[in-house]
Protein backbone atom coordinates (compact mmCIF):
# COMPACT_ATOMS: atom_id res chain seq x y z
CA UNK A 1 0.00 0.00 0.00
CA UNK A 2 1.11 3.32 -0.59
CA UNK A 3 2.83 5.97 1.46
CA UNK A 4 -0.11 8.47 2.52
CA UNK A 5 -0.24 11.75 0.77
CA UNK A 6 1.43 14.15 2.86
CA UNK A 7 -0.60 17.74 3.23
CA UNK A 8 0.79 20.96 4.02
CA UNK A 9 1.70 21.41 7.77
CA UNK A 10 -0.78 25.15 8.21
CA UNK A 11 -3.41 22.49 6.85
CA UNK A 12 -5.13 21.20 10.20
CA UNK A 13 -6.77 17.30 9.75
CA UNK A 14 -10.23 16.49 9.65
CA UNK A 15 -11.60 13.15 11.12
CA UNK A 16 -13.17 12.11 7.77
CA UNK A 17 -9.25 13.06 6.10
CA UNK A 18 -7.53 10.86 9.12
CA UNK A 19 -9.76 8.01 7.94
CA UNK A 20 -9.16 7.87 4.42
CA UNK A 21 -5.40 8.11 5.18
CA UNK A 22 -5.85 4.85 7.39
CA UNK A 23 -8.05 3.08 4.52
CA UNK A 24 -5.15 4.19 1.97
CA UNK A 25 -2.44 2.29 4.67
CA UNK A 26 -4.16 -0.57 4.49
CA UNK A 27 -4.20 -3.68 6.89
CA UNK A 28 -0.99 -2.22 8.74
CA UNK A 29 -2.22 1.50 8.91
CA UNK A 30 -0.12 4.30 9.11
CA UNK A 31 3.02 3.68 11.23
CA UNK A 32 3.92 7.32 12.20
CA UNK A 33 1.59 9.91 12.03
CA UNK A 34 4.07 12.72 11.36
CA UNK A 35 4.89 10.88 7.95
CA UNK A 36 1.21 12.61 7.08
CA UNK A 37 2.50 16.13 7.23
CA UNK A 38 4.96 17.69 5.77
CA UNK A 39 7.63 19.40 7.28
CA UNK A 40 7.11 23.13 8.54
CA UNK A 41 9.89 25.46 6.07
CA UNK A 42 13.08 25.83 8.61
CA UNK A 43 13.18 29.30 9.59
CA UNK A 44 15.78 31.43 7.97
CA UNK A 45 17.89 32.32 11.07
CA UNK A 46 18.58 28.52 12.51
CA UNK A 47 19.36 30.52 15.70
CA UNK A 48 16.39 32.41 16.35
CA UNK A 49 15.65 30.44 19.32
CA UNK A 50 12.03 32.20 19.02
CA UNK A 51 11.28 31.08 15.64
CA UNK A 52 12.58 27.90 15.80
CA UNK A 53 10.27 27.62 18.87
CA UNK A 54 7.62 28.39 16.69
CA UNK A 55 8.64 25.74 14.17
CA UNK A 56 8.21 23.21 16.69
CA UNK A 57 5.16 24.46 18.36
CA UNK A 58 3.58 24.04 14.63
CA UNK A 59 4.88 20.52 14.02
CA UNK A 60 3.49 19.76 17.67
CA UNK A 61 -0.22 21.30 17.24
CA UNK A 62 -0.58 19.85 14.44
CA UNK A 63 0.06 16.28 15.76
CA UNK A 64 -2.23 17.43 18.92
CA UNK A 65 -5.26 18.71 16.79
CA UNK A 66 -5.05 14.79 15.08
CA UNK A 67 -5.02 13.34 18.35
CA UNK A 68 -8.02 14.72 19.40
CA UNK A 69 -9.99 12.97 16.05
CA UNK A 70 -8.05 9.84 17.25
CA UNK A 71 -9.54 9.99 20.81
CA UNK A 72 -13.38 10.43 19.36
CA UNK A 73 -12.75 7.86 16.17
CA UNK A 74 -11.25 5.64 18.37
CA UNK A 75 -14.07 6.22 21.03
CA UNK A 76 -16.33 4.71 18.25
CA UNK A 77 -13.86 1.98 17.57
CA UNK A 78 -13.14 2.89 14.00
CA UNK A 79 -9.69 3.51 14.86
CA UNK A 80 -7.10 2.81 17.36
CA UNK A 81 -4.23 4.36 17.90
CA UNK A 82 -0.72 4.19 20.01
CA UNK A 83 0.81 7.45 21.29
CA UNK A 84 4.62 8.32 20.96
CA UNK A 85 7.10 10.67 22.05
CA UNK A 86 9.33 12.37 20.01
CA UNK A 87 12.25 13.70 22.27
CA UNK A 88 14.64 16.54 20.56
CA UNK A 89 16.80 18.81 21.58
CA UNK A 90 17.08 23.11 20.61
CA UNK A 91 20.17 25.09 21.57
CA UNK A 92 19.23 27.94 23.55
CA UNK A 93 20.77 31.15 22.65
CA UNK A 94 23.58 30.53 25.13
CA UNK A 95 24.22 27.27 23.58
CA UNK A 96 24.30 28.72 19.66
CA UNK A 97 26.88 31.05 20.88
CA UNK A 98 29.55 28.09 21.51
CA UNK A 99 28.27 26.56 18.48
CA UNK A 100 29.32 29.57 16.77
CA UNK A 101 32.60 30.35 18.16
CA UNK A 102 33.61 27.92 20.66
CA UNK A 103 32.86 26.72 24.66
CA UNK A 104 34.32 28.97 27.46
CA UNK A 105 36.75 26.01 28.29
CA UNK A 106 38.12 25.88 24.63
CA UNK A 107 38.21 29.68 24.41
CA UNK A 108 40.33 29.83 27.77
CA UNK A 109 42.70 27.18 26.82
CA UNK A 110 43.26 29.02 23.47
CA UNK A 111 44.08 31.86 25.21
CA UNK A 112 47.04 30.42 27.57
CA UNK A 113 50.70 30.33 26.50
CA UNK A 114 51.58 26.60 24.75
CA UNK A 115 53.31 24.32 27.05
CA UNK A 116 52.61 24.18 31.12
CA UNK A 117 55.36 26.88 32.25
CA UNK A 118 54.34 29.82 30.32
CA UNK A 119 51.36 31.73 32.37
CA UNK A 120 48.46 34.37 31.59
CA UNK A 121 47.52 36.22 35.15
CA UNK A 122 43.11 36.14 35.94
CA UNK A 123 43.35 39.67 35.07
CA UNK A 124 44.86 39.63 31.52
CA UNK A 125 42.31 36.61 31.04
CA UNK A 126 39.82 38.51 32.17
CA UNK A 127 40.42 41.34 30.04
CA UNK A 128 40.71 38.86 27.14
CA UNK A 129 37.82 36.88 27.70
CA UNK A 130 35.64 38.46 29.81
CA UNK A 131 34.36 37.88 33.50
CA UNK A 132 31.77 34.82 32.65
CA UNK A 133 33.47 33.07 29.97
CA UNK A 134 36.65 33.14 32.21
CA UNK A 135 34.36 31.97 35.27
CA UNK A 136 32.77 29.15 32.76
CA UNK A 137 35.86 28.27 31.12
CA UNK A 138 38.19 28.04 34.35
CA UNK A 139 35.37 25.65 35.71
CA UNK A 140 35.36 23.12 32.72
CA UNK A 141 39.15 23.58 31.75
CA UNK A 142 39.95 22.10 35.56
CA UNK A 143 37.77 19.30 35.27
CA UNK A 144 38.87 18.67 31.79
CA UNK A 145 42.40 18.58 32.86
CA UNK A 146 43.04 20.83 30.36
CA UNK A 147 44.54 23.94 32.33
CA UNK A 148 45.31 24.18 35.74
CA UNK A 149 46.62 27.13 38.60
CA UNK A 150 50.41 27.95 37.74
CA UNK A 151 52.05 26.39 40.99
CA UNK A 152 54.08 29.13 41.38
CA UNK A 153 52.72 32.34 39.62
CA UNK A 154 49.66 33.27 42.62
CA UNK A 155 47.20 34.24 40.52
CA UNK A 156 47.57 33.14 37.22
CA UNK A 157 46.84 29.89 35.11
CA UNK A 158 48.55 27.83 32.84
CA UNK A 159 47.44 24.90 30.42
CA UNK A 160 48.24 21.34 31.97
CA UNK A 161 51.52 20.29 31.08
CA UNK A 162 51.35 17.89 27.99
CA UNK A 163 48.58 18.85 26.90
CA UNK A 164 49.04 20.73 23.82
CA UNK A 165 45.87 20.77 22.03
CA UNK A 166 41.77 20.04 23.16
CA UNK A 167 38.77 18.80 21.09
CA UNK A 168 35.95 21.16 22.15
CA UNK A 169 33.56 18.24 22.86
CA UNK A 170 31.06 20.27 24.25
CA UNK A 171 30.74 23.02 20.75
CA UNK A 172 31.01 19.84 18.80
CA UNK A 173 27.84 18.13 20.49
CA UNK A 174 25.97 21.54 20.20
CA UNK A 175 26.72 21.75 16.67
CA UNK A 176 25.66 18.25 16.37
CA UNK A 177 22.37 18.92 18.11
CA UNK A 178 21.75 22.41 15.70
CA UNK A 179 22.04 19.92 12.87
CA UNK A 180 20.18 17.09 14.01
CA UNK A 181 18.36 17.94 17.06
CA UNK A 182 19.82 14.77 18.85
CA UNK A 183 22.66 13.58 20.69
CA UNK A 184 23.41 9.83 20.83
CA UNK A 185 24.98 10.23 24.55
CA UNK A 186 22.48 10.90 26.65
CA UNK A 187 24.71 11.79 29.89
CA UNK A 188 26.49 14.72 27.57
CA UNK A 189 22.55 16.11 26.66
CA UNK A 190 21.91 15.89 30.24
CA UNK A 191 25.53 18.13 30.80
CA UNK A 192 24.60 20.79 27.94
CA UNK A 193 21.36 21.02 29.68
CA UNK A 194 22.20 22.05 33.44
CA UNK A 195 24.71 24.12 31.30
CA UNK A 196 21.49 25.70 29.96
CA UNK A 197 22.91 25.13 26.10
CA UNK A 198 19.94 23.41 25.16
CA UNK A 199 16.43 22.96 25.72
CA UNK A 200 14.23 19.71 25.47
CA UNK A 201 11.05 19.64 22.97
CA UNK A 202 8.91 17.19 23.28
CA UNK A 203 6.29 16.05 20.61
CA UNK A 204 3.21 13.59 20.54
CA UNK A 205 2.97 11.61 17.44
CA UNK A 206 0.72 8.13 16.54
CA UNK A 207 0.26 5.18 14.78
CA UNK A 208 -3.04 4.42 13.84
CA UNK A 209 -4.98 1.09 12.72
CA UNK A 210 -8.49 -0.14 11.85
CA UNK A 211 -10.67 -0.44 14.49
CA UNK A 212 -13.51 -2.79 14.37
CA UNK A 213 -15.96 -0.20 13.52
CA UNK A 214 -13.86 1.44 11.15
CA UNK A 215 -15.36 2.81 8.20
CA UNK A 216 -14.95 5.98 6.17
CA UNK A 217 -18.41 7.75 6.97
CA UNK A 218 -18.75 8.75 10.51
CA UNK A 219 -22.30 8.19 11.66
CA UNK A 220 -23.86 10.75 13.99
CA UNK A 221 -24.00 8.68 17.03
CA UNK A 222 -27.24 8.22 19.01
CA UNK A 223 -26.69 9.62 22.71
CA UNK A 224 -30.19 8.47 23.42
CA UNK A 225 -32.46 5.77 23.08
CA UNK A 226 -35.88 7.58 21.69
CA UNK A 227 -39.33 5.92 21.13
CA UNK A 228 -39.26 6.63 17.73
CA UNK A 229 -36.08 4.55 17.88
CA UNK A 230 -38.23 1.86 19.18
CA UNK A 231 -40.89 2.05 17.25
CA UNK A 232 -38.80 2.29 14.18
CA UNK A 233 -36.70 -0.72 15.24
CA UNK A 234 -34.07 1.80 14.45
CA UNK A 235 -32.54 1.54 17.64
CA UNK A 236 -31.07 -2.25 16.33
CA UNK A 237 -28.83 -0.59 13.81
CA UNK A 238 -28.28 2.73 14.94
CA UNK A 239 -24.73 3.12 16.01
CA UNK A 240 -24.93 4.80 19.76
CA UNK A 241 -22.43 6.61 21.46
CA UNK A 242 -20.38 4.73 24.81
CA UNK A 243 -21.65 5.60 28.18
CA UNK A 244 -18.46 7.25 29.88
CA UNK A 245 -18.74 6.25 33.19
CA UNK A 246 -15.67 7.72 33.98
CA UNK A 247 -17.45 11.23 32.72
CA UNK A 248 -17.18 13.85 35.54
CA UNK A 249 -20.57 14.86 36.94
CA UNK A 250 -22.33 17.51 36.47
CA UNK A 251 -21.27 19.45 39.63
CA UNK A 252 -24.81 20.08 41.29
CA UNK A 253 -25.21 23.69 42.00
CA UNK A 254 -25.50 23.57 45.80
CA UNK A 255 -25.80 26.13 48.67
CA UNK A 256 -22.32 26.65 49.71
CA UNK A 257 -21.81 27.63 53.97
CA UNK A 258 -20.75 31.30 54.29
CA UNK A 259 -17.09 31.05 55.86
CA UNK A 260 -17.86 32.45 58.36
CA UNK A 261 -20.67 29.75 59.23
CA UNK A 262 -17.57 27.30 58.26
CA UNK A 263 -15.59 28.47 61.16
CA UNK A 264 -18.12 28.73 63.44
CA UNK A 265 -18.88 25.03 62.46
CA UNK A 266 -15.38 24.66 63.54
CA UNK A 267 -15.18 26.16 67.15
CA UNK A 268 -18.92 24.36 67.62
CA UNK A 269 -17.14 21.05 67.75
CA UNK A 270 -13.99 22.34 69.77
CA UNK A 271 -16.68 22.91 72.66
CA UNK A 272 -18.78 20.02 72.48
CA UNK A 273 -15.19 18.16 71.86
CA UNK A 274 -14.27 20.22 75.72
CA UNK A 275 -17.55 18.70 76.86
CA UNK A 276 -19.90 22.27 76.26
CA UNK A 277 -23.50 22.86 76.21
CA UNK A 278 -25.12 25.56 73.49
CA UNK A 279 -26.90 28.43 74.75
CA UNK A 280 -29.70 29.70 72.70
CA UNK A 281 -29.24 32.55 71.48
CA UNK A 282 -31.92 33.66 69.66
CA UNK A 283 -32.67 36.85 70.89
CA UNK A 284 -30.70 40.35 69.73
CA UNK A 285 -33.06 41.92 71.68
CA UNK A 286 -32.25 41.96 74.93
CA UNK A 287 -33.19 44.37 77.99
CA UNK A 288 -30.49 46.80 79.62
CA UNK A 289 -31.06 44.73 82.49
CA UNK A 290 -30.01 41.48 81.08
CA UNK A 291 -27.37 42.87 78.58
CA UNK A 292 -25.48 45.22 81.70
CA UNK A 293 -27.09 45.73 84.47
CA UNK A 294 -27.08 41.90 85.65
CA UNK A 295 -23.37 41.49 84.61
CA UNK A 296 -22.83 44.90 87.18
CA UNK A 297 -22.47 47.47 84.31
CA UNK A 298 -23.06 50.65 85.66
CA UNK A 299 -25.97 52.41 84.57
CA UNK A 300 -23.73 55.63 83.62
CA UNK A 301 -20.79 52.86 81.59
CA UNK A 302 -19.60 54.48 78.56
CA UNK A 303 -20.35 51.42 76.76
CA UNK A 304 -24.47 52.13 77.28
CA UNK A 305 -24.55 55.06 75.76
CA UNK A 306 -26.06 55.94 72.17
CA UNK A 307 -22.25 55.93 70.97
CA UNK A 308 -22.13 52.30 71.71
CA UNK A 309 -25.72 50.75 71.89
CA UNK A 310 -28.69 50.28 69.61
CA UNK A 311 -31.53 51.38 71.62
CA UNK A 312 -35.03 49.80 70.19
CA UNK A 313 -37.42 52.78 69.64
CA UNK A 314 -40.87 51.00 69.81
CA UNK A 315 -41.39 49.07 72.09
CA UNK A 316 -38.34 50.81 73.77
CA UNK A 317 -39.28 48.88 77.12
CA UNK A 318 -38.87 45.43 78.44
CA UNK A 319 -42.11 44.29 79.62
CA UNK A 320 -40.61 41.03 82.28
CA UNK A 321 -37.73 41.45 84.45
CA UNK A 322 -37.69 39.19 87.62
CA UNK A 323 -38.56 41.82 90.56
CA UNK A 324 -36.92 39.63 92.93
CA UNK A 325 -33.42 39.27 91.17
CA UNK A 326 -34.27 42.99 90.41
CA UNK A 327 -34.10 44.23 93.62
CA UNK A 328 -30.81 42.17 94.67
CA UNK A 329 -29.13 43.89 91.58
CA UNK A 330 -30.13 47.18 92.32
CA UNK A 331 -28.74 46.52 95.59
CA UNK A 332 -25.89 45.35 94.49
CA UNK A 333 -25.21 48.48 91.90
CA UNK A 334 -26.18 51.06 94.64
CA UNK A 335 -24.41 49.77 97.57
CA UNK A 336 -23.16 46.34 97.40
CA UNK A 337 -25.92 45.06 99.01
CA UNK A 338 -24.49 42.14 100.96
CA UNK A 339 -22.28 40.90 98.64
CA UNK A 340 -19.15 41.95 100.42
CA UNK A 341 -19.09 45.38 97.68
CA UNK A 342 -19.17 48.66 97.81
CA UNK A 343 -21.24 48.75 94.77
CA UNK A 344 -21.26 51.89 92.85
CA UNK A 345 -23.18 54.28 94.91
CA UNK A 346 -25.10 55.73 92.97
CA UNK A 347 -29.58 55.01 92.38
CA UNK A 348 -30.49 52.55 90.27
CA UNK A 349 -33.38 53.50 87.41
CA UNK A 350 -35.64 51.10 86.95
CA UNK A 351 -36.17 52.97 83.42
CA UNK A 352 -32.84 52.76 82.31
CA UNK A 353 -32.97 48.97 82.92
CA UNK A 354 -35.67 48.22 80.89
CA UNK A 355 -34.54 49.85 78.27
CA UNK A 356 -34.55 47.37 75.11
CA UNK A 357 -31.26 47.61 72.93
CA UNK A 358 -29.73 45.41 70.46
CA UNK A 359 -28.04 43.24 72.73
CA UNK A 360 -23.51 44.41 72.22
CA UNK A 361 -22.19 40.93 73.82
CA UNK A 362 -23.65 37.29 74.26
CA UNK A 363 -22.60 37.69 77.72
CA UNK A 364 -25.62 38.75 78.03
CA UNK A 365 -27.09 35.86 77.18
CA UNK A 366 -24.76 33.94 79.55
CA UNK A 367 -26.12 36.05 82.25
CA UNK A 368 -29.58 34.76 81.61
CA UNK A 369 -28.75 31.01 81.17
CA UNK A 370 -26.10 31.79 84.78
CA UNK A 371 -29.53 32.78 86.79
CA UNK A 372 -31.45 30.04 85.14
CA UNK A 373 -28.67 27.87 86.42
CA UNK A 374 -28.73 29.03 89.71
CA UNK A 375 -32.64 28.95 89.76
CA UNK A 376 -33.78 25.61 88.63
CA UNK A 377 -35.41 22.87 89.98
CA UNK A 378 -33.11 20.65 91.93
CA UNK A 379 -30.63 23.75 92.24
CA UNK A 380 -27.19 24.73 90.92
CA UNK A 381 -25.21 22.19 88.94
CA UNK A 382 -22.12 22.88 87.45
CA UNK A 383 -22.17 23.92 83.89
CA UNK A 384 -19.54 24.63 81.04
CA UNK A 385 -22.18 26.56 78.12
CA UNK A 386 -20.77 28.17 74.72
CA UNK A 387 -22.53 30.76 72.64
CA UNK A 388 -21.45 31.86 68.92
CA UNK A 389 -23.96 34.68 67.87
CA UNK A 390 -24.39 38.17 66.53
CA UNK A 391 -23.57 41.19 68.51
CA UNK A 392 -24.39 44.61 67.56
CA UNK A 393 -22.43 47.30 68.05
CA UNK A 394 -23.43 51.40 66.93
CA UNK A 395 -19.24 51.89 66.55
CA UNK A 396 -17.13 53.67 63.58
CA UNK A 397 -16.87 50.60 61.35
CA UNK A 398 -13.10 50.62 59.54
CA UNK A 399 -11.75 47.55 57.25
CA UNK A 400 -11.87 45.20 60.33
CA UNK A 401 -15.20 46.43 62.47
CA UNK A 402 -18.87 46.49 61.23
CA UNK A 403 -21.96 47.40 63.22
CA UNK A 404 -22.57 43.96 64.08
CA UNK A 405 -19.94 40.60 64.53
CA UNK A 406 -20.32 37.35 65.67
CA UNK A 407 -19.18 36.88 69.32
CA UNK A 408 -17.95 33.66 70.42
CA UNK A 409 -18.25 33.12 74.20
CA UNK A 410 -17.60 30.16 76.76
CA UNK A 411 -18.61 30.33 80.42
CA UNK A 412 -17.52 27.74 82.96
CA UNK A 413 -19.77 27.50 86.57
CA UNK A 414 -18.29 25.53 89.45
CA UNK A 415 -16.96 25.30 92.94
CA UNK A 416 -13.64 26.82 93.38
CA UNK A 417 -13.01 27.67 89.53
CA UNK A 418 -9.53 29.77 89.69
CA UNK A 419 -8.10 31.84 87.38
CA UNK A 420 -5.96 28.54 86.92
CA UNK A 421 -8.53 27.60 85.64
CA UNK A 422 -9.56 30.14 83.32
CA UNK A 423 -5.83 30.21 81.83
CA UNK A 424 -6.03 26.17 81.63
CA UNK A 425 -9.08 26.29 79.55
CA UNK A 426 -7.81 28.77 76.78
CA UNK A 427 -4.69 27.21 76.41
CA UNK A 428 -6.79 23.87 75.52
CA UNK A 429 -9.41 26.22 73.38
CA UNK A 430 -7.08 27.73 71.50
CA UNK A 431 -4.65 24.79 71.25
CA UNK A 432 -7.71 22.91 69.61
CA UNK A 433 -7.57 26.09 67.34
CA UNK A 434 -3.96 25.32 66.59
CA UNK A 435 -3.14 28.62 68.68
CA UNK A 436 -0.36 28.31 70.73
CA UNK A 437 1.92 30.26 73.07
CA UNK A 438 -0.30 32.71 74.33
CA UNK A 439 0.01 34.95 76.24
CA UNK A 440 -2.02 37.38 79.12
CA UNK A 441 -2.37 40.62 79.44
CA UNK A 442 -4.16 42.15 82.46
CA UNK A 443 -7.40 44.17 81.32
CA UNK A 444 -10.64 45.63 82.57
CA UNK A 445 -14.20 44.52 82.24
CA UNK A 446 -17.01 45.75 84.27
CA UNK A 447 -18.34 41.94 84.72
CA UNK A 448 -14.88 40.27 85.27
CA UNK A 449 -12.25 40.63 88.09
CA UNK A 450 -9.40 39.80 87.69
CA UNK A 451 -9.45 40.43 83.46
CA UNK A 452 -7.33 38.93 81.17
CA UNK A 453 -6.97 39.89 77.40
CA UNK A 454 -5.45 37.31 75.34
CA UNK A 455 -2.44 37.61 72.70
CA UNK A 456 -1.09 34.89 70.47
CA UNK A 457 1.99 35.24 68.50
CA UNK A 458 0.93 35.21 64.86
CA UNK A 459 3.99 33.57 62.54
CA UNK A 460 2.15 34.60 59.47
CA UNK A 461 1.54 38.70 60.57
CA UNK A 462 4.92 38.58 62.56
CA UNK A 463 3.00 39.83 65.49
CA UNK A 464 1.27 39.43 68.92
CA UNK A 465 -1.97 39.41 67.98
CA UNK A 466 -5.08 40.21 70.37
CA UNK A 467 -6.56 36.71 70.02
CA UNK A 468 -9.61 37.59 72.84
CA UNK A 469 -10.86 39.10 76.30
CA UNK A 470 -11.74 36.74 79.82
CA UNK A 471 -12.10 37.29 82.92
CA UNK A 472 -13.78 35.95 86.52
CA UNK A 473 -17.38 37.09 86.72
CA UNK A 474 -17.62 39.67 89.88
CA UNK A 475 -19.42 38.35 92.67
CA UNK A 476 -21.61 41.29 92.09
CA UNK A 477 -22.95 39.81 89.77
CA UNK A 478 -23.21 36.00 90.51
CA UNK A 479 -24.65 36.70 94.27
CA UNK A 480 -27.77 38.25 93.29
CA UNK A 481 -28.19 35.63 90.86
CA UNK A 482 -28.60 33.50 93.68
CA UNK A 483 -25.26 30.97 92.36
CA UNK A 484 -24.29 29.01 96.24
CA UNK A 485 -21.18 30.20 97.96
CA UNK A 486 -18.28 29.20 96.80
CA UNK A 487 -19.26 28.91 93.05
CA UNK A 488 -17.04 30.71 90.75
CA UNK A 489 -18.03 31.70 86.99
CA UNK A 490 -14.76 32.20 84.62
CA UNK A 491 -15.32 33.42 81.04
CA UNK A 492 -13.95 34.46 77.83
CA UNK A 493 -14.74 35.85 74.60
CA UNK A 494 -13.44 35.80 70.78
CA UNK A 495 -15.22 37.26 67.48
CA UNK A 496 -15.87 34.37 64.57
CA UNK A 497 -15.01 37.48 61.65
CA UNK A 498 -11.15 37.66 63.17
CA UNK A 499 -10.53 34.07 62.92
CA UNK A 500 -12.04 34.06 59.76
CA UNK A 501 -10.34 36.67 57.86
CA UNK A 502 -7.23 35.06 59.08
CA UNK A 503 -7.68 31.70 57.84
CA UNK A 504 -8.81 33.04 54.63
CA UNK A 505 -6.18 35.41 54.31
CA UNK A 506 -9.31 38.20 53.60
CA UNK A 507 -8.13 41.86 54.99
CA UNK A 508 -10.99 43.42 54.41
CA UNK A 509 -14.27 42.74 56.16
CA UNK A 510 -16.24 43.86 53.41
CA UNK A 511 -14.84 40.96 51.84
CA UNK A 512 -15.94 38.66 54.28
CA UNK A 513 -19.40 39.90 54.99
CA UNK A 514 -22.01 42.29 54.12
CA UNK A 515 -23.88 43.18 50.17
CA UNK A 516 -19.93 43.31 48.17
CA UNK A 517 -19.04 39.63 48.79
CA UNK A 518 -18.53 37.28 46.00
CA UNK A 519 -20.70 34.41 45.64
CA UNK A 520 -18.41 32.22 43.82
CA UNK A 521 -15.33 33.14 46.43
CA UNK A 522 -18.14 31.95 49.06
CA UNK A 523 -18.83 28.93 47.02
CA UNK A 524 -15.20 28.17 46.01
CA UNK A 525 -14.43 28.43 49.76
CA UNK A 526 -12.36 25.65 51.34
CA UNK A 527 -13.31 24.06 54.20
CA UNK A 528 -11.48 25.13 57.68
CA UNK A 529 -9.86 22.38 59.54
CA UNK A 530 -8.36 23.57 62.57
CA UNK A 531 -5.27 21.82 62.83
O1 LIG B 1 -11.47 37.98 68.25
C1 LIG B 1 -10.54 38.71 68.48
N1 LIG B 1 -9.30 38.52 67.94
C2 LIG B 1 -8.93 37.37 67.27
C3 LIG B 1 -9.45 36.14 67.58
C4 LIG B 1 -8.98 34.97 66.93
C5 LIG B 1 -8.03 35.07 65.95
O2 LIG B 1 -7.67 33.87 65.35
C6 LIG B 1 -6.48 33.73 64.75
C7 LIG B 1 -6.27 32.41 64.14
C8 LIG B 1 -5.51 32.99 65.32
C9 LIG B 1 -7.50 36.31 65.63
C10 LIG B 1 -7.94 37.48 66.27
N2 LIG B 1 -10.69 39.80 69.33
C11 LIG B 1 -11.88 39.97 70.05
C12 LIG B 1 -9.55 40.70 69.57
C13 LIG B 1 -9.57 41.90 68.72
O3 LIG B 1 -9.84 41.57 67.40
C14 LIG B 1 -10.50 43.04 69.19
O4 LIG B 1 -9.96 44.19 68.57
C15 LIG B 1 -11.89 42.98 68.72
N3 LIG B 1 -12.69 42.21 69.56
C16 LIG B 1 -14.13 42.29 69.44
C17 LIG B 1 -14.77 43.32 70.26
O5 LIG B 1 -14.51 44.51 69.58
C18 LIG B 1 -15.00 45.53 70.21
C19 LIG B 1 -12.81 40.77 69.31
C20 LIG B 1 -14.24 40.89 69.78
C21 LIG B 1 -14.45 40.48 71.19
C22 LIG B 1 -13.87 41.08 72.27
C23 LIG B 1 -14.12 40.60 73.55
C24 LIG B 1 -14.99 39.55 73.77
C25 LIG B 1 -15.56 38.93 72.66
C26 LIG B 1 -15.31 39.39 71.37
C27 LIG B 1 -15.23 39.07 75.08
C28 LIG B 1 -15.40 38.67 76.14
C29 LIG B 1 -15.59 38.12 77.45
C30 LIG B 1 -14.79 38.55 78.47
C31 LIG B 1 -14.97 38.00 79.72
C32 LIG B 1 -15.94 37.03 79.94
C33 LIG B 1 -16.72 36.61 78.89
C34 LIG B 1 -16.55 37.17 77.64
Amino acid sequence: MSAPAQVAWDSLPTAEWTLQQVDAAGSSGIPDSRELVGRPPMPANLEDEKSLDEHHKRRADWQMALQGHLKSLEARQMIEFQSHDEITYALTAEGYGIAHSGSQEARLFAALPPGGDEAKTLDELKKELGADVLKIGQGKAFAKRWARKHPEKQGALARMPGVEEIVDDTAEDLREIRRSGTLQDGQRVNDLKKRKLVVQKKLLWFSITKGPQFSLKIEKLATDLSAEMLQSGEWKTRPFKKYNFDAEGVMPVTGALHPLLKVREEFRNIFFEMGFTEMPTNRFVDSSFWCFDSLFVPQQHAARDMQDTFFIKSPAAAKHIPEDYLSRVTAAHEDGGPYGSTGYGYKFSRDVTEKLVLRTHTTAVSAAMLYELANRPGGFKPAKMFSIDRVFRNEAVDATHLAEFHQVEGVVADYNITLGDLIGFMQIFFAKMGVTNLRFKPAYNPYTEPSLEIFSYHSGLGKWVEIGNSGMFRPEMLRPMGLPEGVNVLGWGLSLERPTMIRYGINNIRDLVGHKISITDVERAPAVRFP
